[in-house]
């Protein structure tokens, strides 16, 4: 495979104005006909011109007007040499959507035809110059049988539609603005449509339209509740209307990733847009609301102001998953938006930043593009943004973003074009601070502290320590406060100036110390609070300092984060008497704080659910010195249960008292109460008794709701017990024919501590539900398997060899699917001895397979350096 590299990018050599396209949809086939306006983009000599093309079965081209014309035609371009700098092109091909299983251009979900271009799907429609800094007008005519295809959509509006001879019709759909082609979509089928309107600040009223398969139109409405909050939000904060008179969406259930932001008609995977009660959980309605932000967000930050080329990703990126998380902290709880989200983050960016695939937000290379929307470039990308917002407030950054849609409204631009927006309006120097767009690796903060008792002076020294060997020092807010020992927060002076009780430091030289004065005891210090970078923090902190802090931060996140720092020492401890084949002891003084942090008066149900967990299973491996996901699980389960034991009687009690039958409403508040509610559920299921089972069985029964039901089955999923197998039979019995619901029963058995394996794996996939062509499913059955870290990493390396297997299969129709399983061999680095050659087998066997993808080549082949 090809590498291809940020510093030999070249402005393009012609642009495309104008594009009319008209797709004829038949039996066996598409046809596109492409009439392109193309303008020479530079004043030297004429160049050759190659058009993007692939999987295109090639039918003719020509200047309009004229009759032929000389080209070249391979299996990636269409090259002809210009006559003049200014032309239209004519070109005809034909396209193969019923056998298109990779999900990429135009293909078939269901009976219903639907595209995904970015980043390079477009040039699998019609040859074109198919890179996001080529932007042009588009007009596009749909013709198809009007029985099969009743709707037929595209991006802009609709200027005129008719019928056609033969029981055929056609539409014409106008987009009034400019976009590189990754953001043009096209969808026809046979759907339902559910519909809403919206009036925006200045008085224009824009029609929203969901489009589903006829039968799910229940579950509609959470999603344009959810789209008009959007459209509120974005208003309110950013000052930012919505630019079209009408916002499509589409909901299909054959979709590589969760949703795509196509100008005026986003196409949705159909678990990212579709809920009601019964059929979605909390979780699931959460992300629903928030994808739903995500895209609408995208027509400002990704579709008006968009990218130079894809190295740039995180740019819009980056910037939307920031604006998405604010909005779902601003509608819902912010403390625990922040707590889940640095959650995330720390389990899936931090693994990718220290495994064989890490990468700058802002990569230098790629082999294949799709690989590099990964929680690095979204994630880490947000968390840079965020720095910059925590450094320079939201003022200036509201001036910076209205800076950066002044300069680059209508352009595709630069990460170095957005920074230099927030420079200019909060006359900031950001030279050092972009640094952090082009290195990789997680950068470890450590601390020391030191108090002077004669001269009330508490030092706070920082050093940081960096991932790779050519790194530079970073520059980096560090949000914090000071604690006295009753637990109020202290005024902060330094050099005789107050900064109140909580102050933002920057970090900017390798180590550098903070003098704080006027200081009569030792505080404890509360650092990085609302985790203000995303760092590793390296502090020696005493298990009574780290109690205290669950008791007493004022920041919720810290709080949590006390908690979390405090069960991973224990956790420690737990696995070092394991080895040792000692009993293992659970530290009072743990119990004790989680004790009282269960009942204490400041912090409400959502807070506690999330603190009183246990850390999860991928950050206590990611700090072993050793990686061994076996025995991290056994010493989580010791501490689960000695918390469960310690506070039988307290949980139970309030597993009832939450426990009313009143009707669903998706809200914080009340999403809050459930997830408590099943969280005592859920530790009480770690003790053996008939009564808690029953309790489970009872509340999967009786649920008015799939959110209560369903963690219901997640508490039986943790026993072995006859009703875990009547719940689990149950479910697929009432759910087998729905394309969304059943894939939570594929993942809760794949991903559950008991019962599962590679053999369960085997027999899930011949299931009828089972279809390995449809990426939800393979995300729930081997994806969460391959996440299942015990199973997966078994010492047999029958995890290794299910999965290779898996990944070769895949690799043959849909490569970027592939791709993504692959990165779960990502720990190939820190495993030993037999584990590890088990694995190497497993990585080489996929190595070797002919017509490998680029997309699972880049990935193995990094994998095994
Ligand atoms: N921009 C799309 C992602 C496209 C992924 C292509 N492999 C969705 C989003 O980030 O909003
Ligand atoms: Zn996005």
């Amino acid at each position: 495979a090809n590498t291809i590299y940020l510093k030999d990018y070249q402005e393009p050599d012609y642009l495309i104005p104008k594009t009319q396209l008209t797709v004829e949809i038949f039996d066996d086939c598409a046809r596109v006909s492409s009439r392109l306006s193309i303008k020479k983009n530079h004043s030297g000599e004429r160049r050759e011109l190659k058009l993007n093309g692939e999987n295109l079965s090639f039918i003719s081209v020509k200047y309009v007007g004229e009759e032929s014309i000389a080209y070249d035609l391979c299996d990636k371009y269409l090259t002809i040499v210009p006559k003049s700098d200014d032309f239209i092109l004519e070109i005809v091909n034909e396209i193969d959507p019923k056998n298109n299983k990779a999900l990429e251009g135009l293909y078939q979900s269901g009976d219903i035809y639907c595209t995904q271009n970015e980043p390079e799907g477009f040039r699998k429609i019609c040859y074109y110059l198919d890179r996001s800094d080529v932007m042009s007008s588009f007009t596009t005519r749909i013709e198809a049988d009007k029985v099969d295809f009743p709707r037929l959509l595209s991006n802009g509006n609709l200027i005129d539609s008719g019928e056609m001879t033969g029981d055929r019709h056609y539409a014409v759909w106008e987009d009034p603005f400019p976009k590189p082609c990754y953001l043009f979509a096209l969808v026809a089928g046979d759907l339902a449509k559910v519909d809403d309107n919206f009036t925006t600040k200045s008085g224009r009223e824009i029609a929203l339209e969901i489009f589903v398969d006829h039968g799910n139109e229940d579950r509609c409405e959470h999603a344009l509740e959810s789209l008009k909050k959007s459209m509120k939000w974005d208003e309110d904060r950013f000052d930012l209307e919505y630019d079209l008179d009408l916002y499509m969406i589409v909901a299909v259930d054959a979709f590589n990733m969760g949703a795509m932001e196509n100008k005026g008609l986003n196409i949705f995977n159909s678990t990212c847009a579709l809920a009601n009660p019964d059929t979605a959980t909390d979780a699931n309605f959460f992300r629903i609301e928030s994808i739903i932000a995500h895209e609408y967000f995208h027509n400002w930050t990704g579709n008006r102001v968009t990218c130079r080329d894809w190295f740039q990703l995180t740019l819009k990126e980056g910037l939307t998953v920031f604006r998405d998380q604010e909005f779902s902290a601003d509608l819902n709880s912010r403390a625990v938006c922040r707590i889940e989200d640095v959650r995330a983050l720390r389990d899936s960016q931090f693994v990718e930043d220290a495994g064989p695939n890490a990468h700058p937000i802002k990569p230098a290379s790629y082999m294949e593009i799709n690989n590099f929307y990964t929680p690095t470039v979204y994630e880490k990308g947000a968390e840079v943004i965020r720095m910059i917002h925590t450094m320079i407030g939201e003022s200036n950054f509201q001036l910076g973003m209205k800076k950066y849609f002044d300069l680059f409204d209508g352009k595709a631009v630069t990460t170095e074009d957005f920074v230099h927006s927030m420079e200019v309006a909060s006359g900031r120097d950001f030279k050092q601070f972009k640094r952090w767009y082009s290195q990789s690796g997680t950068p470890t903060v450590q601390v020391t502290s030191k108090f002077d008792e004669g001269a009330d002076t508490f030092t706070l020294t920082f050093t940081q320590k960096l991932k790779n060997k050519s790194d530079q020092v970073y520059h980096l807010p560090v949000k914090l406060g000071l604690l006295d020992s009753n637990g109020e927060e202290l005024e902060l002076i330094m050099q005789g100036k107050s900064f109140g009780t909580e102050t933002v430091l920057e970090l900017h030289t390798d180590s550098q110390s903070f003098v704080f004065e006027g200081l009569k005891e030792k505080p404890v210090p509360s650092l990085f609070r609302a985790f203000s970078a995303p760092i590793i923090l390296e502090m020696e902190t005493k298990r009574e300092d780290l109690a205290f802090l669950l008791s007493y931060d004022s920041d919720s996140f810290n709080r949590y984060e006390a908690g979390q720092r405090l069960a991973k020492l224990e956790i420690e401890s737990l696995c070092e008497a394991l080895r040792d084949n000692k009993v293992p002891q659970v530290d009072h003084l743990v119990l004790d704080a989680f004790s009282k942090l269960l009942r204490s008066a400041n912090a409400d149900e959502a807070f506690k659910a999330l603190a009183f967990a246990v850390p999860s299973l991928v950050s206590i491996t990611e700090q072993q010195k050793e990686f061994s996901p076996v025995i991290a699980q056994k010493a989580r389960e010791i501490l689960s249960h000695a918390l469960a034991e310690a506070n039988e009687d307290y949980l139970a009690e309030h597993f009832n008292r939450y426990n009313a039958k009143e009707n669903y409403v998706f809200n914080a508040e009340n999403m809050g109460l459930r997830s408590f509610k099943n969280m005592c559920l859920h530790y009480l299921l770690k003790l053996p008794k008939a009564d808690y089972i029953s309790l489970a069985q009872d509340q999967y029964d009786t649920a008015n709701n799939l959110t209560d039901r369903f963690a219901a089955l997640q508490a039986l999923l943790q026993t072995q017990s006859t009703a875990r197998d009547e719940a689990l039979e149950h479910f697929y019995d009432l759910w087998k024919d729905d394309a969304i619901v059943i894939n939570k029963w594929f993942a809760a058995q794949a991903g559950a501590p008991v019962g599962s394996s590679d053999q369960l794996i085997k027999k899930l996939e011949n299931v009828e539900a089972f279809d390995i062509q449809n990426p939800n499913k393979v995300r729930c059955l081997y994806g969460a398997f391959a996440a299942n870290l015990p199973q997966f990493h078994k010492e047999d390396g029958s995890g290794y060899h299910l999965i290779a297997d898996k990944i070769i299969e895949l690799n043959s129709f849909n490569p970027q699917i592939a791709a993504g399983l692959s990165k779960a061999f990502k720990k190939f680095g820190a495993l030993k001895g037999q584990q590890k050659d088990f694995m190497k087998k497993a990585l080489e066997k996929i190595i070797a397979v002919d017509d490998l993808s680029p997309d699972v080549y880049e990935i193995v082949s990094k994998t095994l350096k």
